[in-house]
């Protein structure tokens, strides 16, 4: 038996055309290459000239690109409503929502093979971990150039789903000065093994502490809340490493108790309608309504 509790669904009623808010596609350069992202802007954004808003960057899972998480700008998966609704309804405060990829053409990838990395985890996760490198070089500056953006790290959010929670750990563990809240959602860290969490925990944990010390992060400078499901293929994996970081007190500790760290398990199993909850019950964490 789970007590979770689905997404009410009111928040899952689109609101009326014009009433919402709006997703563009986004270009920037990283390194010389042509890179492609989705924007997703609040309704606010566009009636207040003078608001600046937090900014969550959510990444793809394995196979899937930076369309994925909206469903296109026509906005197909239910994430578009549900944050209009979200807004509307005070749960939290307008923010802008950025959906990059971690895919690369393969003479750009360090000879990662594009094909192999849509087909294989293990492959996507060369890309997964270096992504920390664009995101604070290249696409958070673009992002803050081109929009009212609040341009501080407390008032930045990083998740993502399965090879995206991947690179979710990885942010936190090498990119941590960039981004204070974190939302990793079905996918453990893989930085020293292809399931590391699962096969290597006590080393996988060791590595994500030992790049938050060297990036000279205290506890308080950032915030979890992971999620999966216990019918989810992440689950044996996941489940070993978080209970592991909420025993390695004081980098972590239960939010429960007033800590960094929110560890909630649903039902539900490997797929973005789950996301969709935990985005829900995660992110007014972060940026509550005021
Ligand atoms: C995990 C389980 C599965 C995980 C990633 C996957 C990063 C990805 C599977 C796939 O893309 O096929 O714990 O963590």
């Amino acid at each position: 038996m789970s007590d979770w509790k689905r997404i009410p669904e009111e928040f899952l009623v689109p609101v009326e055309p014009g009433k919402g808010g709006t997703i563009r596609a986004f270009a920037y350069r990283d390194r010389g290459a042509d890179r492609r992202a989705l924007v997703y802007l609040p309704r606010a954004y566009e009636e207040d000239p003078g608001l600046r808003c937090p900014t969550v960057y959510l990444m793809h899972g394995g196979g899937g690109d930076e369309e994925e998480f909206f469903g296109g700008i026509e906005g197909k998966t239910p994430l578009k409503t549900l944050l209009d609704r979200m807004i509307d309804g005070g749960r939290i405060r307008p923010l802008i929502v950025v959906t990059p990829t971690f895919c690369r053409p393969a003479d750009e990838a360090n000879g990662t093979d594009p094909e192999r990395v849509r087909v294989h985890a293990g492959d996507a996760a060369a890309l997964t971990a270096v992504f920390w490198r664009e995101l604070g070089e290249s696409l958070i500056p673009a992002v803050d150039g081109a929009f009212r953006t609040v341009a501080d790290r407390s008032a930045r959010a990083f998740g993502g789903f399965s090879m995206g929670a991947e690179a979710t750990w990885s942010v936190l563990c090498r990119g941590g000065r960039f981004v204070k809240y974190y939302l990793p959602m079905s996918g453990d860290f893989w930085a020293v093994s292809v399931k590391g969490g699962k096969d290597h925990t006590a080393e996988t944990c060791d590595a994500l502490i030992d790049g938050i010390r060297e990036n000279g992060l205290s506890p308080d400078d950032y915030r979890v809340y992971a999620a999966t499901g216990t019918e989810d293929i992440a689950y044996e994996a996941m489940r070993p490493m978080v209970e592991e970081l909420l025993r390695r007190a004081p980098w972590f500790r239960d939010a429960e108790g007033g800590g960094n760290l929110t560890w909630r398990v649903s039902p539900g199993w490997h797929a973005y309608d789950w996301c969709w909850d935990y985005i829900f019950w995660g992110l007014p964490e972060f940026f509550p309504g005021e």
